[in-house]
């Protein structure tokens, strides 16, 4: 990282911890121990939307294929472990495959996987933030599939996620698309379970973020006087994480400190939950003219292709 972008997280982190209510963006989750706990998370009973995702990949897999059409590159945004482009890889064998994330170790890791089963693509890891604007010079004259699975767009707020639709939209230039995973609002209490797993591994995920904080800006967060704390917020049709101090206490890091009192939160994620109607009324919005959706039985979770007529 360069020593502008370090500081400009520094910057961005001392604003949440400073702001009322407290917060710490979720992309500072994602360590290297983050992400393995993510991929935990993932292999969870009570954490469907990964594994539904996966089903809807593999059945629908011939008419997702022939929405795309033709293609060049696939973009993955929040690639992670780079395990869910797979039956992509093999039905539509693209030229070239990007894989975006925020944590660039545990991303090169994956990819030097995939690459050794897919040598003839080529590949590439690029460390991005993609609360920023994306821009994909390079690409111009190719046809670009963007591939975002997992659900991850639930992290924006709808108008940030129109902002980043728009975004890729206009990236496409007429031609390829995006196809994206969301999680659908269902019951409440499967979707609370799902934040609040019985081995406590999403507590794990969630206090995480204190001890990566720890490492990059210096703070003293002593990790047994926070708790973990997931509802469906019904009003906002979002999953809210949070971090709640069992303790009165002082942090501090280099250059600054605040005071937490018993009981008081840092709002640590939000995962909004969409329909299916919603969503895709969004992503026409943003400037994609044919969408096609896919889902499983139980509707639980929902794939979309919007590309172009
Ligand atoms: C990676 C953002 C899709 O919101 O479900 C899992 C992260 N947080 N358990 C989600 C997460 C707690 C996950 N996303």
């Amino acid at each position: 990282m360069t020593l502008a972008i370090k500081s400009k997280l520094f910057q961005e982190i001392i604003e949440g911890l400073q702001a009322n209510p407290a917060s710490i963006s979720p992309k500072f989750f994602y360590d290297e121990l983050g992400s393995s706990l993510f991929q935990a998370i993932t292999h969870l009973e009570e954490y469907y939307p990964t594994r539904v995702e996966r089903g809807i990949m593999q059945s629908k897999l011939a008419q997702i294929t022939e929405a795309i059409a033709a293609i060049d590159v696939i973009v993955e945004i929040g690639a992670g472990n780079c395990e869910k482009v797979r039956p992509l890889l093999d039905s539509i064998l693209p030229k070239q495959y990007r894989a975006l994330d925020i944590s660039l170790e545990f991303l090169e890791t994956s990819l030097a996987n995939l690459h050794h089963d897919y040598p003839a693509i080529d590949m590439q890891a690029i460390a991005a933030d993609i609360t920023q604007e994306l821009l994909f010079p390079d690409l111009q004259d190719q046809k670009i599939l963007f591939f975002y699975p997992g659900s991850s767009i639930g992290n924006f707020t709808p108008p940030e996620a129109l902002r980043l639709f728009s975004n890729l939209a206009r990236e496409c230039h007429g031609s390829g698309g995006l196809l994206i995973g969301v999680d659908l609002v269902k019951d409440i209490q499967v979707l609370e379970r799902a934040y609040n797993d019985s081995l406590g591994v999403t507590a794990a995920f969630n206090l995480n973020a204190l001890r990566h904080l720890n490492h990059l800006i210096g703070s003293n967060f002593s990790i047994p006087d926070w708790e973990h704390y997931a509802f469906f917020n019904q009003t906002l049709d979002r999953i809210e994480m949070h971090l709640r101090a069992q303790s009165d206490q002082l942090v501090s890091w280099p250059g600054g400190h605040r005071q937490f009192h018993v009981g008081e939160m840092i709002h640590t994620e939000n995962s909004y939950k969409y329909s299916k109607a919603t969503f895709r009324k969004m992503l026409q919005e943003a400037g994609f003219t044919k969408v096609t959706t896919w889902t499983d039985l139980e509707s639980s979770f929902l794939v979309c292709f919007a590309g172009f007529k």
